[in-house]
Parts: structure tokens; sequence; C-alpha cells
């Protein structure tokens, strides 16, 4: 199983690249890779498993942040309504997204960071997505909310971007709007 000393960390190359499509269908090494991260995901939610291992919970997990840059990630979410949304997804994209935009009250967190860092990260509200599953099926899904946002951070992770990258800059803009002394 894997566990946090899997986890790349801020500085590691892997976490700044493009990650490359996987070739479909997936070879069995790239399944069994995307099938332990999800089983990761679900393990840190466990609160049992998570103790025992030390697991940090999280929601999601992409290749890159364990050292594999590959178009691939793992969510494990549900949403206000408790609907679960638990896949493994090889190759997805977003097709379509919201103009209206949401965010995390609390802001974000990531596995790959070990440290707090505060500001709103500003999501689409609503998106379209389109990818492969672990089951093999090609997908389109819309998501919303909670479960839109974790789409949103993991995909950022396949092409390099980290959440605090898109951090509104709030006081900055204020500071720059005021007046001189
Ligand atoms: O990608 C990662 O590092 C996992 C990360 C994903 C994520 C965090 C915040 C917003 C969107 C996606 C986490 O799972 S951080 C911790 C976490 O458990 C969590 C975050 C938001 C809501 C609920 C839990
Ligand atoms: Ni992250």
């Amino acid at each position: 199983m894997l566990t946090m000393t899997d986890i790349v960390r801020e500085g590691h190359p892997a976490l700044r690249k493009v990650a490359a499509e996987v070739e479909l269908p997936p070879t069995a090494e790239d399944r069994e890779t995307l099938t332990k991260m999800l089983e990761f995901i679900k393990n840190s939610q466990n609160p049992e498993i998570a103790e025992k291992h030390q697991l940090r919970s999280g929601v999601g997990l992409a290749a890159p942040q364990l050292g594999v840059t590959k178009r691939m990630f793992a969510m494990h979410v549900t949403d206000e309504h408790d609907d679960l949304y638990s896949y493994g997804f090889f190759n997805p994209k977003m097709v379509s997204h919201s103009i209206e935009e949401t965010h995390l009250e609390g802001g974000e967190g990531c596995l790959s960071v070990d440290r707090d860092v505060p500001g709103i990260v500003p999501r689409y509200k609503r998106i379209t997505i389109t990818a492969t599953t672990l089951e093999n099926e090609t997908i389109k899904l819309r998501l919303r909310g909670l479960p839109a946002i974790v789409f949103q951070h993991e995909l950022d992770h396949l092409n390099g971007i980290m959440f605090y990258d898109r951090i509104a800059d709030y006081n900055g803009k204020f500071k720059r709007d005021l007046p001189k002394l």
C-alpha cells in the first residue's frame, strides 16, 4: 500500500512538469499505480488505517505526486447530498466550465505541501469532464461543488500547477488601488 513516504513534496520537479498522456488501453503497471492511488485516498479517510499508517486525510491524489508524470489521478469525495464521487481517471479533460466561480472558504491544502497556505483559490463552479476510468469506460460527467473543486485541483497537478499559484492576491490588488501618500 502507498503511504506518505511515497508522496513527493514541494520542490520535486515532477510537481512542475506537464504530465504525458497515458497510452490507452493502460498497461497493467499504470492500472496498478492508479488503483493504489485510489486505495490510498480511501485509506486516508479511514480513521483506524490513517492513524496506524500516519496518513494525512485526502480527497484526491495525482500521479505526479508520486513522481510519476503521467496524466492520471484518483478522487474519492462526497458532495453536499452525500453522493460519492470515487474514480480513478486516465487522461481526464475539462471540456467546458461555467463562467461562475466558487472557492472553499478555508482555502485548499495539498498532500505535497507540508504547510498551511491561506488564501482563496478561485475554481469554476460547474464543469463538464471526460476521462477513461479504471473500469475502462470513457465517461462524460457534470461536476459541481466539492467534486468539481477537487477535479480542478488534481487536473492542475497534471499541468504542473500548485493550488497557491491561483491564490487571488486580493490584498495586493487592494494596495495597488490605494492612492499614493
Ligand atoms: O491533491 C492533493 O494534494 C490532495 C488534496 C486535494 C484537494 C484539496 C483541497 C481542495 C481540493 C482538492 C487534499 O485532499 S487536501 C486535504 C483534504 O482532505 C480535504 C480538502 C478539502 C475538502 C475536504 C478534505
Ligand atoms: Ni494537491
